[in-house]
């Protein structure tokens, strides 16, 4: 099998985390008696900065303040991010941010087939662990051998640093490893750090530019939530089975005729 292991990133992809991280954010803003509050349109556009502070501080500099006011909320930044964090956890933990279609399904495909699995995320490893255990179970912790996410890296998507880290901890050349992806931002990081990848978008993430993708699908699609049209075409199915993947990878990795 010329694919060796599975990267995924997290929010959005595993699974439709934006919406509770906006209202993390904005219940964090609260906490802080701070009268900020992203709408939906407003978060959409500032998903585009990869990483909660990151985007915070853009959004301060985006009031246009003083300097003395704009340096004093940036040294807020922290706090409030940390209790945007506890506040995630504690929304995530009740179950609320279901799995996207296909992706218990294809894990399961994984450890059936020895194929090994990390993460690659730009939140922070409490974030993932709340999601993880709400979705799957405390144990399935263990199930990723690379955990590469937050601010492990200094240079967040859509730099290749969380994924050329998440490799080294799998000991693995990116040929090896496919990615699974929901954002312009996580696209190009794997793209750059040399990874074959799929992307399933998001409403957060539609009409983002995902023409570097090797395979775009609505989702990896299950018996119950089935593939249809184009989807289907390229998935090969009703759902993107890993077999199908192996085969897809396995002629991306050949060479070109000159
Ligand atoms: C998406 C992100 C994160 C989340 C918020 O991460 O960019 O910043 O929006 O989480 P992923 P934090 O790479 O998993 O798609 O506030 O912890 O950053
Ligand atoms: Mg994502």
């Amino acid at each position: 099998m010329s694919i060796k292991a599975l990267i995924f990133d997290v929010d959005g992809t595993i699974a439709d985390t934006e919406e509770t991280h906006r209202q993390s954010f904005n219940a964090a803003f609260l906490e802080h008696g701070l009268r900020w509050e992203w709408s939906r349109d407003e978060y959409a556009e500032l998903l585009r900065t990869s990483g909660g502070k990151e985007r915070i501080a853009v959004y301060i500099e985006s009031l246009e303040l003083g300097l003395q006011e704009t340096a004093q909320l940036k040294r807020m930044v922290p706090l409030i991010h940390d209790s945007k964090t506890r506040i995630y956890a504690e929304l995530i933990a009740d179950g609320r941010a279901p799995l996207r279609p296909g992706i218990a399904r294809l894990i399961g495909e994984a450890r059936a087939a020895g194929v090994r699995l990390g993460i690659a995320s730009t939140t922070t490893a409490a974030n993932i662990s709340a999601l993880i255990g709400a979705q799957f179970g405390a144990a399935a912790w263990s199930w990723f051998e690379a955990l590469a996410c937050g601010d492990l890296v200094a240079n967040k998507k859509p730099e290749p640093d969380i994924y050329i880290r998440a490799l080294g901890m799998l000991r693995l050349p990116a040929q090896g490893c496919v990615a699974f992806e929901d954002s312009v931002n996580g696209l190009r990081s794997a793209k750059a750090a040399g990874l074959y990848t799929v992307v399933t978008p998001t409403a957060w993430s539609e009409g983002q530019d995902f023409s570097s993708a090797d395979l775009l699908l609505g989702s990896l699609g299950d018996a119950d939530a089935p593939l249809a049209g184009g989807d289907a075409e390229r998935a090969g199915g009703p759902y993107l089975a890993l077999d199908r993947l192996q085969r897809l990878h396995a002629a991306a990795l050949r060479p070109t005729a000159a």
